[in-house]
């Protein structure tokens, strides 16, 4: 397969300022009709190629005649001989039997659209690439039935009824923009219906649609939307700028959601939430994505990229002002924890694996590979970072300043990098590097007292990636303070410190007792620290350090320390985590959230992270050993704990939320301890929940056990909720995330139950997805995980390839175990490479895998 370069890229050799396009709807047959202005850019006699993906077109003509084109490979070649002309093309396509769920395709009797990133190609031919901006005026029609709402991009302008049954809708998008911003919707839907009035005076018409039964599930993502534009004028100063801004929501989506001009398409999963269908999870994942994509209006749609190459541009800077805005929700100390865990989780097990990949990648087969937890996380992290060296009122100046000058342009991340520097007044040259070097950087701190002054030896490398064996030294700003072991006060102020050597040396004075250090604070770097901090020092920090974040940290690595220890067979002792957690379960000043996150162990794959071989086995024995241990230790405090938050009637406050967080993971750890009563317990729990988040923590923990009221929980959990797939995927979710050591088995029989299917994305995840993550079952001695992996990825290969190709990096990480797990996940990716057939989505990601 061909392979996209960043350094190839070149202008557009055509324009387009205008295109008007005509939909005759039809699930079998659809017919488009296309009308562009095209303009030269510049002085070359190059042909007019518009894109295409698996298109025939029916008509072509130049300037209302029939023209002579041809086809090289998917696209049409059009030679022109002036610098203006009016093309038109006319092809049919049949979205009913689109599986790929790119372009246009059919969800649930819903007609809708997913162009990014060249989705748009399969709709009509295009020069389908972001740096082509066009005013789309957009006619539909369709039978008035079935498809009652027809909806776009823009405004809308005119609609009417047609002979025959069918109606039509007219709708303008005054913004020019690039195609894979452009959407239609056509089905029968009803719409919650809002306002806002946005910062200049001007009353915007809101409406989540979704199909009637699930009307009454839209208020929460009603009002997220309304909060995210209020946030967005008072922290950007951004304002809406269209009349309406519909959101729809569909079943079958192969992302989260897509931030249309005006016509955001949704996954139901991030759009539908009531008490008892929707966890706590879910209703902050609802809000963060409804932001997410409204602040997309600004920070990618009215400026967006020049090429795929700078998707982080757009992707990085919304998560981070996504996280910002969620942070300003609740609590921000929590959301920081949140959004490290699944950093961690995610993106730092990438930057360490065949996939690893810079923030702006040099090169890609398939551009939707990397929509990757690099791009948007690392991403935001790195936006993060600048925000922190420039302090809050320059970073807000540098993106006025980004905004009003890129306004209606496609920009580039060093357009972003050189408003930062403009408005804050610094060179932020070997910064680049975080978006030109892939790989976690690593650093090194030791602490020495010598009398009243201690040496900070910090010392930074970053690991070779593929294609990248030699790396530079980059840019660290690292927050740090030290405290007195004695006293617990504060021995200097928090220092932000930007280690750009190898190594770097600082000295503190006058200190007047031993000092303990607190370092990358608020996590303000995305980087592994390693220190020589004692578990003594490590449960100091746990209990005195003045941030939130690093108090959690200390407690982390002290889990951590001990566990890795447990696992290579090195002497350890529990105690001091034991007596660290009893001390946090014990302070009452502190939110339940942020307990219930610091008293949770690492999960068994970020314990394998830590290590050069994983051996899952020995990390879940180790694991379970630390937990039983804290669960009996503790027993009397996990029981108060769960008895306090007990009577607890739904509300979705952050206080309600955080007396449910600690009491579902006391209730793990009292089923941990293996009391006689925990079943019943969790099942009194499961049956008489008010709410999802305990009815599915109660699920979850009787479903790692082996009780009588396990089979129980799950028949009634399925029985109440078959006819709602949302929360069917939870079902198999929780079975394929369950810590037995017969998941593997378990979730072959999972993907045989009638309920399972390939067709639909959230499905397949629910199984594949989670599976794949359990670190345990998937990497089974026998082998049978991997094969079942691969299996079912195939069989979605042929299906939806994008969608594939995501559920392939687990496979890839076979250099991380020993010999024999990583013959079986090779001999996989190797059968899949040799797939005859095979998508270049899942080609890419195998082959890379295997290199
Ligand atoms: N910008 C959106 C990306 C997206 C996408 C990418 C590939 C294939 C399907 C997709 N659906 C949506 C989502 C976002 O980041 O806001
Ligand atoms: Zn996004």
């Amino acid at each position: 397969p061909r392979v996209t370069r960043r350094e190839d890229y070149r202008e557009p050799d055509w324009l387009v300022p205008e295109i008007a396009l005509d939909f005759e709807l039809d699930p079998a047959a659809t017919r488009v009709r296309a009308a562009l202005k095209v303009t030269r850019n510049g002085g070359h006699d190059r042909p007019l190629v518009l894109m295409g993906d698996g298109l025939e077109p029916l008509a072509v003509r130049v300037d209302g005649k029939d023209a002579a084109w041809t086809m090289e490979g998917p696209d049409l070649v059009i030679a022109l001989p002036g610098a203006a002309h009016r093309i038109e093309t006319e092809v049919v396509i049949a979205p009913e039997r689109n599986t790929q769920l790119q372009g246009l395709y059919a969800s649930g009797g819903i007609l809708c659209t997913q162009c990014e990133s060249e989705g748009f190609r399969r709709i009509t031919f295009f020069p389908d690439r972001p740096d082509v901006l066009t005013k789309y005026r957009v006619r539909m029609a369709a039978e008035k039935a079935r498809y009652p709402v027809l909806l776009a991009n823009g405004d809308p302008v005119a609609q009417g009824d047609l002979a025959d049954g069918r109606h039509w809708a007219e709708w303008h998008d005054p913004f020019p923009k690039p195609s894979y911003l452009f959407a239609l919707v056509a089905g029968d839907l009803v719409a919650n219906r809002g306002s806002f009035t946005t910062m200049s005076g001007r009353e915007v018409q809101l409406g989540i649609w979704v199909r009637e039964p699930d009307l009454a599930k839209t208020d929460h993502a009603l009002h997220a939307l309304k909060l995210s534009m209020a946030w967005d004028e008072k922290v950007y100063g951004r304002e809406y700028d269209l009349d309406v801004f519909n959101i729809v929501a569909v079943d079958d989506f192969n992302f989260g959601a897509m931030e249309n001009k005006g016509l955001n398409v949704f996954n139901s999963r991030y759009i539908l939430a009531d008490p008892d269908t929707a966890t706590d999870w879910d209703y902050d994942a609802v809000a963060a994505v409804v932001a997410h994509e409204y602040f997309h209006n600004w920070s990618g749609n009215r400026v967006t990229c020049r090429d795929w190459f700078q998707l982080s541009l757009k992707e990085g800077f919304t998560v981070f002002r996504d996280q910002s805005f969620s942070a300003d929700q609740g609590s921000a100390a929590v959301k920081r924890i949140e959004d490290v865990r699944g950093l961690r989780a995610s993106q730092f097990q990438e930057d360490a694996g065949p996939l690893a990949h810079p923030v702006r990648p040099d090169s890609y087969i398939e551009i939707s590979n990397f929509y990757t937890a690099t791009i948007y996380n690392k991403g935001a992290e790195v936006i993060r970072m600048m925000a922190t060296i420039l302090g809050p009122e320059k970073f807000r100046a540098a993106t006025d300043i980004y905004f009003d000058r890129f306004d209606g342009t496609a920009a580039t991340c060093e357009d972003f990098v050189r408003c930062m520097e403009e408005a804050g007044g610094v060179d932020l040259a070997q910064f680049r590097l975080w978006y030109s070097q892939a790989g976690t950087p690593r650093v090194s701190a030791t602490l020495a007292q010598d009398g009243g002054k201690a040496r900070l030896t910090l010392k930074q490398t970053v690991p070779p990636t593929p294609g990248q064996p030699e790396k530079a030294p980059m840019v660290l700003p690292l927050k740090l303070k030290l405290f007195g072991r004695v006293t617990g006060r504060a021995l200097c102020d928090e220092q932000l410190v930007l280690l750009n050597r190898p190594e770097q040396e600082l000295v503190f004075g006058n200190l007047t007792e031993p000092p303990v250090l607190s370092i990358n604070r608020g996590f303000s770097a995305p980087v592994v620290v390693e220190t020589d901090r004692t578990p003594d020092q490590l449960a100091f920090l746990s209990a005195h350090d003045d941030d939130p974040f690093a108090r959690y940290e200390a407690m982390q690595q002290l889990m951590l320390d001990t566990l890795t220890a447990a696992v290579r067979g090195a002497p350890f002792d529990h105690g001091p985590v034991i007596e660290a957690v009893r001390n946090t379960l014990a302070d009452t000043r502190l939110d339940r959230a942020f307990v219930a996150d610091a008293v949770l162990l690492p999960s068994d794959s970020f314990i394998g992270d830590q290590m050069d071989i994983v051996d899952p086995e020995a990390i879940f024995r180790a694991r379970e050993a630390l937990r039983r241990e804290l669960a009996t230790a503790l027993a009397g405090q996990w029981r108060d704990a769960y008895e306090a938050n007990r009577a607890n009637r739904f509300e979705y406050s952050p206080a309600a939320k955080g007396a449910r967080r600690i009491k579902n993971v006391a209730l793990g750890y009292i089923a941990a301890s293996g009391a006689a009563d925990a079943p019943a317990l969790a099942f009194r729990q499961f049956e008489g929940a008010d709410n999802m988040t305990d009815r599915q923590a109660a699920l979850g923990t009787l479903v790692n056990g082996r009780s009588d009221e396990r089979a129980a929980a799950l028949a009634a959990f399925y029985d109440r909720y078959r006819g709602n797939a949302l929360v069917l995927d939870k079902w198999f979710q929780t079975q394929a995330l369950s810590t037995r050591d017969d998941t593997a088995e378990a979730v072959e029989k999972l993907a045989a139950h009638p309920d399972f299917t390939l067709a639909n994305p959230n499905r397949a995840r629910s199984v594949i997805g989670a599976f794949g993550v359990n670190q345990r079952a998937f990497h089974h001695p026998s082998g049978r995980g991997y094969r079942f992996v691969a299996d079912q990825l195939l069989a979605l290969d042929r299906i939806n390839p994008q969608t594939a190709a995501k559920l392939l990096p687990p496979l890839g990480r076979w250099r991380r175990f020993d010999a024999e797990r990583a013959a079986r996940m090779r001999a996989e990716l190797e059968r899949i490479v040799a797939t005859p057939g095979l998508s270049k989505d899942t080609f890419e990601q195998a082959s890379k895998s295997l290199d």
